[in-house]
């Protein structure tokens, strides 16, 4: 049978969040990817292997079998299209709340408003819900600037403490949704690992209660 099994993580929080519960379940990296060049870690188990991603490739790495399982947050999954994830097991880490901003006392204008956001199908699916027509700027990060600068009239963008909003001078105004980091397992590996792949689902619940 085969039980190796390859894990997607990014770096970063989702890293530091997640190997706790790989830990738990007897799993610990032999290098740390904050210091290490690797981008594939070796496990203390020879059968199990980690591969460092950015956050937003992990959907992409484990929809095409590329990994086994991967830890990625709902926000990317939330973007991801493609129907060859299953999603079995919410991690409640690094949780957080997809939010709309705006400059604080921020009085709407007559035109179309602007979004500016990494968030793109998001950001359109939460408009088109309320039937609201909006032009949504694609931008890849530092969102806070684009209200300051004139670019977009509000952003789409998570929200943890609001330190970053405030400091920007930037207020949360509507809750999107609640995000935290989900399990995700590709589909073809659960039918030819099953046995591998259950095991590991019922490990990681069992450390994501006992946590
Ligand atoms: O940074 P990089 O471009 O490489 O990728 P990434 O930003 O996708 O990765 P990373 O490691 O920063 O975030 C990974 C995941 O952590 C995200 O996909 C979320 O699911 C989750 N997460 C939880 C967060 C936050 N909390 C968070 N606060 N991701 C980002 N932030 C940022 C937010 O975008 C904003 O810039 O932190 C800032 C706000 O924080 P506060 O506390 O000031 O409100
Ligand atoms: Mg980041």
């Amino acid at each position: 049978m085969n039980n190796k099994l390859t894990i997607a993580l990014s770096k970063g929080r989702i890293f530091k969040d997640t190997m706790p519960l790989l830990n738990q379940m007897g799993i610990e990296a032999v290098d740390d990817p904050e210091t290490s060049r690797k981008l594939i870690l070796d496990t203390n188990k020879p059968e199990v292997k980690l591969v460092i991603l950015r956050a937003s490739d992990v959907p992409t790495y484990v929809g095409y079998g590329a990994a086994d399982v991967g830890v990625a947050g709902k926000d990317v999954l939330m973007e991801y299209s493609g129907d060859s994830l299953y999603e079995p097991l919410d991690l409640q880490i690094a949780k957080c709340k997809m939010m709309v901003a705006g400059p604080v006392n921020y009085k709407p204008g007559s035109g179309r408003l602007r979004i500016a956001t990494k968030y793109v199908e998001s950001a359109r699916r939460y408009y088109a819900e309320q039937g609201k027509q909006v032009e949504i700027i694609k931008l890849y990060g530092s969102m806070e600037l684009a209200p300051i600068v004139g670019l977009s009239d509000l952003i789409v963008d998570l929200v943890d403490t609001g330190n970053t909003l405030k400091a920007n001078g930037l207020e949360p105004m509507e809750h999107i949704a609640d995000i935290s980091s989900r399990l995700v397992v590709n589909k073809a590996s659960m039918k030819m690992k099953n046995d591998t792949i259950k095991q590991f689902i019922n490990a990681m619940t069992d450390a994501v209660n006992n946590g």
